[in-house]
């Protein structure tokens, strides 16, 4: 009879079971996630081994200068990447975000990605600090609209014949304040914080982390590694969000 291999559990039991009563335990959670929470839907991170700024410089493509001196190349890089988020679907990392949010009172998605999944996923409460990069706006007249089409001409002109930009917030440019503020308002009035898939190195939405344990929020991280939060948080669940998250919640909504 071959021997029964019993796998290593992901994470360690007590662990896990410490995560889940912590998440029981609230009635208004905030959950923060980066990059990583999409990685299994095919999306590269930003700051990963494969990411997105491993074959382009952060300066060349995501700030007003580097749209302003080439429209056309920030636009080739935005429409690769909504040519790649066209074909992801939600993982179980978001699915299980939406189960979570069913059996708690008040549960808000802050979201620095641009690529629409938790709403897709089916998210009620979400907040994209970072915009939108189905959201486009004119240079020219500041008209604001959606445009889903891939490809998109690089760069996408207006009516008004303006040049429009993709609308997504840029490093230097500031977060769009109704949106900041209402997720500055969820994490000061939660109980319980999930921060998932972010590396915690943008400012000002790293910040929200710092903030949540100011208000006596308990913080649980869920990442493949460490990161500049991990030592401040009360749990710190290391591996794939996708793997965790249902884990997590199971043990949450079952226990
Ligand atoms: C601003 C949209 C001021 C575009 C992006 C202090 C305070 C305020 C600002 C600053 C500050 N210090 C520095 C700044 C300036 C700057 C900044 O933070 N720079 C950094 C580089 C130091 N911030 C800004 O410029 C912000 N604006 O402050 O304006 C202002 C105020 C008033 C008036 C005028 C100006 C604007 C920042 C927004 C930039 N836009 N994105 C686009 O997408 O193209 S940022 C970009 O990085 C994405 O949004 C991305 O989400 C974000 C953060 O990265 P992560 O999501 O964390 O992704 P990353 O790859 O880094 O990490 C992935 C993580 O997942 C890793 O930890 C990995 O281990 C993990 N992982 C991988 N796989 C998995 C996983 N985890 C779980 N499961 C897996 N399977
Ligand atoms: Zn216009």
């Amino acid at each position: 009879m071959a021997d029964l291999i019993m796998s290593e559990p992901l994470i360690p039991e007590p662990l896990l079971q410490q995560a889940a009563s912590l998440l029981r335990s609230g009635r208004r959670l905030a959950v923060l996630t980066g990059a990583g929470i999409s990685a299994e839907s095919g999306i590269p991170t930003f700051r990963g081994a494969a990411g997105l700024w491993k074959s382009f410089r952060p300066g060349e493509l995501a700030t007003p200068g580097a749209f302003e001196a080439n429209p056309g190349l920030v636009w080739e890089w935005y429409d690769w990447r909504r040519s790649l988020i066209k074909e992801a679907k939600p993982n179980a990392g978001h699915e299980s975000l939406v189960k979570l949010e069913q059996h708690v009172p008040t549960l808000t998605v802050i979201t620095q990605n641009v690529d629409g999944l938790h709403r897709q996923a089916g998210s009620a409460s979400v907040l994209e600090v970072h915009g939108s990069i189905w959201r486009v706006q004119c240079t020219k007249c500041r008209g604001e609209w959606e445009d889903c089409r891939v490809p998109i001409p690089c760069p996408p002109r207006c009516e008004c014949g303006g040049i429009v930009r993709p609308g997504v917030v840029w490093f230097g440019e500031a977060l769009p304040m109704d949106v900041w503020h209402s997720a500055e308002a969820a994490v000061s009035s939660c109980d319980v914080m999930l921060v998932v898939g972010t590396s915690a190195i943008v400012y000002p939405a790293a910040g929200l982390v710092p903030l949540a344990r100011e208000m006596s929020a308990r913080v649980i991280e869920v990442n493949t590694k460490q990161t500049a939060m991990s030592h401040s948080v009360d749990v710190a669940l290391t591996g794939p969000a996708a793997e965790i998250l249902p884990l997590l919640v199971e043990q949450c909504i079952h226990c």
